[in-house]
């Protein structure tokens, strides 16, 4: 049982959907705490930093393209093993995949519009922290 901080995203899809309520609760009734919070029109230099493992990937520039498409809400969020109950909450990458109750499994349209990121490990979320919330 750790206390721990993670950064979480919710992507233009969920903004452009008016869906920004209904996720943020599903977090909220996890105990997990809003630390900080912001909307951010991401410009590339801050998509390739965060995103710097998956630059090459084929799927990178659909991936771009979308995180540019409307403003993103990002917030550092802390709880009792907070990285890992983000990513359940959050559900797998791809939503066909993603189990029924999870963000994803509820609200994805797509593997490249899912809704949220969230980091994956502690190291992850401090440097995302600091790319987002410097
Ligand atoms: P994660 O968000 O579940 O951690 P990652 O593998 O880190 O997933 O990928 C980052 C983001 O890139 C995903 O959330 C998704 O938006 C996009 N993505 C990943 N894999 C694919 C793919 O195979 N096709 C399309 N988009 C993808
Ligand atoms: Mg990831």
């Amino acid at each position: 049982m750790e206390f721990e901080r993670t950064l979480v995203i919710l992507k233009p899809d969920v903004i452009k959907r008016g869906l920004v309520g209904q996720i943020i609760k599903h977090y909220e009734c996890k105990m997990l705490v809003i630390k900080n919070m912001k909307m951010v029109y991401a410009d590339e230099s801050i998509l390739n930093k965060h995103y710097n493992e998956h630059i090459g990937k084929p799927f990178y520039p659909d991936l771009i393209q979308f995180m540019k498409s409307g403003p993103v809400i990002v917030m550092m969020i802390e709880g009792v093993n907070a990285v890992e109950t983000v990513r359940k909450i959050n559900g797998a990458t791809d939503p066909s995949q993603a189990e029924c109750g999870s963000i994803r499994g509820l609200y994805a349209n797509s593997k490249t519009e899912n809704c949220v990121h969230g980091s994956d490990s502690i190291e992850s979320a401090i440097r995302e922290c600091e790319i987002w919330f410097e």
